[in-house]
């Protein structure tokens, strides 16, 4: 009876999300035909000031710069031959955890009045049902450091990284394991809550089932597209349950989850197949999981990074890095950011606060920093002018760090570190970043 309930779920699940699919997609092609509403107008104002109390912010994640997390699923997999890029290593690299205090003085240098990062789960619950006193202290520290810099965080639960026990038992791919997440939800909430406002579940819950079970490029990669959609509904319910544990402890608390959500297009505007392609991928990547947790969002998180089109005339690539898009990319990403002003206006029928909590680019390509956070801003702003209630804007990342099987080859910080020696520089391409966050306004050179 209940593996019959389980498969009754599935196949309603995969009806739901066809259905939604076709729907927003035969909707969406209506809108092209009759009421394409690309674009914004262009402020005549020299300065484009933002709302008061806006929050100008950077974001890391656990794994990525801490080093040293040897019990979780990622350690394992980052000893294993051939799995990141020039065999990196997280230890003793950025070494965040012994230095956050250094890091966050570099932080208000910037001017930034917020900071996104993210709890490790396998040092708070490093074995099944034991959990680290020490280190939850450790992140009361730097909650406290935080506070020292009238810095406001966001804490992030759960960014990709899960105790290997956790994916021993299965991981996501079991429901029954959502409660081992939600033991850890309430221990942490339970020691830090006081400390926190700002609360995501989870970082990019796509992002991890494609990563890591389709492409098979992360932990635990396996390529099994059967457990899609068992994952999926693992990770709303754990979301949901998580949403109602922050609000029991406490009810002014603000939770989302972040999603990425890219730009995706049809490559031929009137071609009436690609604009089906382009929003159905569009809607089961980013706004299907919105549609069915958004009873238990306080805010959303957006990141966006790069553009993506359909081009239906390639033999193979059709999700394309067409050559005109190849020439502003790194790390295949083609960079658009006038993309964030369409995805922006796309989250307005939610209804709710958004924060950006995630966009950046890496340093080894020609585009230059400042003028690529500067031109985001612009079109945020822009979003906001047509009513879009934007809240905050995290760059990634603070810090150069570990790009998961990229390993460090994409340093996307808006702080240098040097690998060898840790030291930390902040970069020339970094300043503007800290005009904007100090000024609250960004300099509108459209005119
Ligand atoms: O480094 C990642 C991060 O962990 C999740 N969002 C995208 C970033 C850059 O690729």
């Amino acid at each position: 009876m209940k593996s019959l309930n389980k498969n009754v779920l599935v196949i309603i699940i995969v009806i739901t999300m066809l259905f939604c699919c076709l729907m927003s997609s035969f909707c969406s092609v209506l809108s092209f035909k009759y009421n394409n509403p690309h674009g914004h107008e262009i402020s005549d104002e020299e300065i484009l000031i933002f709302p008061e109390n806006f929050l100008w912010g950077a974001a890391t994640a656990s794994y990525q710069v801490e080093g040293g997390n040897v019990n979780s699923s990622w350690w394992r997999f980052e000893q294993e031959e051939g799995r990141i890029k020039n065999g990196d290593r997280t230890d003793g690299i950025i070494n965040h955890y012994g230095r956050y205090e250094e890091d966050f003085d570099l932080a208000s240098k910037l001017s930034l009045n917020s900071y996104r990062f993210s709890i490790e789960w396998s040092r708070i619950e490093p074995q099944k049902g034991e959990f680290d006193e020490k280190e939850i202290e450790h992140y009361r520290d730097v909650l406290q450091a935080l506070k020292d810099r009238d810095i406001k965080p966001m804490v992030t639960l759960w960014h990709h990284s899960v105790p290997a026990w956790f994916e021993d038992l299965g991981g996501w791919e079991r429901g029954e394991n959502v409660d081992y997440y939600t033991e850890y939800v309430n221990y942490v909430v339970a020691n830090l809550s006081e400390e926190v406002e700002l609360w995501l579940t989870m970082n990019e819950p796509m992002a991890y089932i494609t990563c890591g079970y389709v492409s098979a490029k992360w932990p635990p990669a396996k390529q099994d597209l059967t457990q899609v959609p068992g994952l999926f509904s693992n990770l709303t319910l754990a979301h949901k349950e998580a949403y109602s544990i922050i609000h029991e402890k406490d009810a002014n608390a603000q939770v989302g989850i972040a999603e990425h959500s890219s730009y995706i297009v049809p490559y031929h505007e009137k071609n009436i197949l690609e604009n089906i392609i382009a929003s159905t991928i569009d809607y089961a990547w980013v706004h299907y999981l919105i549609d069915i947790v958004k009873d238990e969002l306080d805010f959303i998180g957006v990141h966006y990074y790069y553009k993506q089109s359909i081009n239906l005339s390639l033999a193979k690539d059709v999700l394309t890095k067409d050559p005109e898009e190849i020439e502003n990319q790194s790390l295949d990403r083609a960079y658009y950011p006038e993309g964030l002003y369409e995805v922006l206006l796309k989250y307005k029928r939610y209804e709710k606060p958004i924060y950006i909590t995630e966009i950046g680019v890496p340093d080894y390509h020609e585009i230059d920093r400042n003028q690529f956070i500067r031109e985001h801003v612009r079109e945020m702003y822009y979003a906001i002018q047509d009513g879009v209630d934007v809240r905050g804007f995290y760059y990634w990342s603070l810090l150069d760090c570990f790009e998961w099987s990229e390993g460090y080859d994409a340093e996307f910080g808006l702080i240098d570190v040097n690998l060898e020696t840790q030291e930390r520089t902040i970069k020339d391409e970094s300043w503007e970043y800290a005009l904007i966050a100090g000024c609250n306004c960004v300099y509108n050179d459209e005119l």
